[in-house]
């Protein structure tokens, strides 16, 4: 397998699901402004949508969208238990959290990746927006869970990790929400997460493997 991707970007979550699996995969940097891969290949040619993540299977069929990446890595490794089996409610429960996460969680914080400084309308409305969706994971964690979906570690931690971890980046300041702040540090010192964030270079202290 080869994971496409951008060190930090939400692809960094199949990354963390790769490395918790053992899997064996290849990662391949992407310049997504560019359309180029660090080997120079088209990177249009993998994923015709342009951006990460992109997973190339063996026979090179290419798999997009992060839910769906993560989904079929834990389906397809089914001892490894990062995702309820199909067809019961706690299965439905981490698409919920998969769907939120990409969705609103994840696009609360595009504001703070334009590339251009937020004017102070701008900035205060993608800052009570993004509040509002770090409140939703606060109501899912309200009970003292400590992964989303209960007790166990699934996919759905992985991907919301990734975006939560980003707050850091932007300097949006979690301790209005300690329970969402314990669980970003709880899931960073995960083994598969540290190794992860190590081989992209994101481990304070440590370069890039
Ligand atoms: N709907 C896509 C969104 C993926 C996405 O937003 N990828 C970002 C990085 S997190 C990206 O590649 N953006 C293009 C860029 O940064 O140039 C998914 O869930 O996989």
């Amino acid at each position: 397998m080869r994971l496409y991707l951008k060190p930090g970007a939400c692809s960094l979550s199949s990354r963390i699901v790769l490395t918790e699996l053992g899997a064996t995969f290849d990662a391949e940097q992407v310049d997504t402004q560019a359309g180029l891969t660090e080997t120079d290949a088209d990177y249009r040619r993998v994923n015709p949508k342009g951006y990460v993540p992109a997973l190339e299977l063996d026979d090179g069929t290419v798999l997009t969208e992060n839910p769906a990446i993560l989904q079929f890595l834990a389906d397809t490794h089914p001892a490894a238990a990062l995702a309820p089996p199909v067809a019961i409610l706690e299965r439905a429960r981490l698409q919920e959290w998969l769907n939120f996460t990409a969705s609103e969680l994840h696009k609360a914080f595009s504001p703070y990746f334009r590339g251009h400084p937020l004017d102070a309308t701008e900035g205060q409305q993608a800052a009570d927006r993004l509040a509002r969706r770090v409140g939703d994971v606060a109501h899912g964690l309200a009970d003292g869970r400590s992964f989303i979906l209960g007790n166990a570690f699934t996919v759905a931690d992985a991907y919301l990790f990734v975006v939560l971890n980003w707050s850091h980046a932007i300097g949006f300041d979690l301790t209005r929400w300690p329970r969402v702040g314990a669980y970003v540090a709880r899931i960073a010192e995960r083994p598969s997460v540290r190794e992860a964030l190590r081989a992209e270079g994101l481990l304070a202290g440590e370069a890039a493997a």
